[in-house]
């Protein structure tokens, strides 16, 4: 590369110059060169804390149709090209150096190559167009959690969704000084075709870990183009084994139980499986519905989220189920709608809304009417199944008061969840972390939703429904998260849930609500209000209680025969899937301890005795009251 110092002179006006080496990092003046040589942007635009600047990339937006304004104000629509509607997990790749390996299924390429590659895209990428240079935070800022992050994109779409899901970092670079530990994106859309990426099979997420950076070509999707989203979830998982905490893929949310007490959740489900709207349950405070850093301090556990808004899947959010939400969608303040449906009239509709989908306007797929059909015979929806909406959390009503805390809140409790028709019940607590951590984060199954290319409705193994985004053998990472609770003197409970449930005709048993009365019970529990009911794999309910919760948190009667069915512990369904998940450990997890299959053995030998006992269905009533 030319002089670092003349290229920025050359190619940055005095005002951004100026602002660039205001941060006194060499690392962070070579990035920018060295993307500024290789994209060959006509302009440079380097963005600092102050709201002008902020303003200035939501007008972009608008002004490169990246964005549409709509009819409320502050809302505008965005529009993703029909292939680049989800993460592409196949095109998601780590740049290994030769003769190293991350283990066993991590998606990976030899580095020289994939560089190349990748760099090869990004060559002249920006040409005519401007690039703009951001800084935010992961984490609270001025925190023990906070990392610095240095974003480079051509798309002000990019930049403004990040303006709203993370704190702002231009000061926090000031305060890093030389430091080199920060983490690095660029970013380019490729070249556009009606304002959406056109060459997606040049759709390449690639990440150098020795680097902490992360390219992305040819897509505008924000999983695969927000640098502080699951692509620096994945270098912070990296970085968290590193030094001794962990990243995970988590809401974080305060329960409120009796007489105003807050007990703090971190809950880990895959996408698109009822994650956003636990943390958003009517009467709870949301901290963050995605991503969570965990520290110790002091024999505590502590949490934060690491954003500040919400990419929230919109389908299915009505008045009714998410009313808070729901509201923030439909009333003046800063949102960003993507791949739903604008009518004539620049009103966002969307699948299950609860108000009537009008017959034709313009969507993902460009002009669209109902029956729709694309070129290969398949029904356009109105709206994506996993379009979105960008906004800040503290445009709601329902947000924690700590949720900027730089401390964190301190962890009550951890839920893992799935969609699962046919094997858990609606919620159980396991017997301690170790069970916690194996039998219910390391064996998350769930069936694959629309928030990923490719078919939907397959039983997936996803550990601690973080499986997409590790970057680091994965038996480590269990290994990582079992460890993680010594030196905790109260260590929190861990519980799984699941919101769907089936009968052996299909229906699901439960009501899209009734996930608050799980959440509420956890609460208790690990408050050490209520007692429970001892099953081969943990503690489940006792009806008195749930009766009382349904009446009391949703004027709801409960009945007895409702309760026997959700609960019934299904032996048979629960050896499978220990036999499945197992296999998977075996055959594919050459890394996996010991103490997991210990931990499997020990359950199916419970399952075994019970069933020898009760039958293979066995009701909650069949069970003994710790
Ligand atoms: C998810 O898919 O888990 C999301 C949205 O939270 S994405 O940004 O695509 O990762
Ligand atoms: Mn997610």
């Amino acid at each position: 590369m030319a002089n670092v110092n003349e290229l920025l002179k050359e190619k940055l006006n005095e005002k951004h110059y100026q602002r660039l080496m205001a941060l006194e990092n060499p690392k962070l003046h070579a990035f920018v060169a060295d993307a500024i040589e290789l994209t060959n942007p006509e302009t440079v635009y380097v963005c600092t804390d102050d709201d002008a600047d902020i303003e200035y990339i939501r007008k972009q937006a608008i002004a490169l149709g990246e964005e549409k304004t709509l009819k409320i104000q502050g809302h505008t629509s965005h529009f993703d090209g029909y292939k680049d509607q989800a993460r592409d997990k196949a095109m998601t790749k780590y740049l290994i150096p030769k003769g190293s390996s991350l283990g066993e299924s991590l998606n990976s390429i030899d580095k020289t190559q994939g560089t190349d590659e990748v760099r090869g895209f990004l060559k002249d990428s920006m040409v005519g167009r401007e690039m703009l240079v951001c800084f935010f935070c992961l984490g609270p800022t001025n925190s023990d959690f906070s990392i610095e992050c240095a974003q480079i994109t051509d798309s002000p779409l990019v930049a403004h969704s990040e303006s709203i899901l993370y704190r702002r970092g231009y000061d926090q670079f000031k305060n890093l000084g030389d430091s080199e530990n920060f983490f690095r994106f660029v970013h380019t859309e490729g070249e556009l075709e009606n304002a959406v990426s056109k060459n997606v099979d040049k759709r390449r997420i690639y990440m150098d870990l020795e680097e902490n950076l992360v390219y992305s070509t040819n897509t505008q999707y924000g999983g695969n183009t927000l640098g502080l989203k699951k692509l620096a979830l994945r270098l912070a998982i990296q970085k968290a084994s590193a030094e001794g905490w962990l990243a995970e893929h988590m809401f974080v949310m305060g329960a409120h139980g009796p007489n105003n007490r807050v007990t703090y959740f971190a809950g880990a489900f895959p996408s698109a499986c009822g994650k956003t709207s636990t943390s958003m349950l009517p009467g709870q405070t949301i901290i963050g519905d995605d991503i969570a850093y965990l520290r110790k301090k002091d024999g505590k556990m502590y949490c934060v989220n690491v954003e500040k808004g919400i990419f929230g899947i919109i389908r299915d959010v009505n008045p009714k189920d998410d009313p808070v939400i729901y509201e923030a969608l439909t009333t003046p303040g800063e949102v960003i709608f993507s791949n739903v449906l604008i009518d004539s009239d620049m009103k966002p509709h969307w699948l299950g809304s609860g108000s009537e989908l009008p017959e034709e306007g313009i969507n993902h797929s460009g002009k669209w009417h109902k029956g729709k059909k694309d070129d290969k015979g398949n029904e356009v929806t109105a709206s994506h199944k996993n379009a979105r909406y960008t906004l800040n959390i503290a445009d709601l009503c329902n947000r924690d008061p700590l949720i900027d805390d730089p401390k964190g809140v301190e962890l009550g409790g951890i839920v893992y969840g799935g969609r699962d028709s046919d094997t858990l019940v609606p919620v159980e607590q396991a017997f301690d972390w170790t069970e916690g951590i194996i039998l219910k984060g390391t064996s998350i199954e769930s069936e694959t939703t629309a928030a990923t290319l490719g078919q939907e409705g397959v039983r997936t193994f996803n550990l601690m429904s973080n499986l997409d985004f590790l970057s680091i053998p994965l038996g480590k990472y269990i290994q990582n998260n079992l460890d993680f609770a010594e030196g905790v003197d109260k260590r929190p409970s861990v519980f799984s849930v699941n919101y769907f449930l089936k009968n052996k005709d299909g229906n699901y048993l439960n009501e899209i609500l009734d996930k608050k009365i799980w959440i509420l019970w956890a609460e208790l529990r690990v408050n050490g209000d209520v007692e429970a009911i001892k099953t081969p794999t943990g503690y489940i309910p006792i009806y008195d209680d749930l009766k009382k919760l349904f009446k009391n948190s949703l004027n709801e009667e409960y009945s007895q025969a409702q309760y026997v069915e959700q609960f019934t512990i299904r032996i048979p369904e629960n050896l499978a899937k220990l036999d499945r998940v197992e296999k998977i450990y075996k055959e594919k997890v050459a890394t996996a301890p010991q103490i997991l299959f210990d931990t499997f053995a020990n359950a199916r030998k419970r399952l075994k005795d019970c069933s020898d006992k009760h039958g293979d269905y066995v009701s909650p009533f069949d069970l003994v009251t710790k």
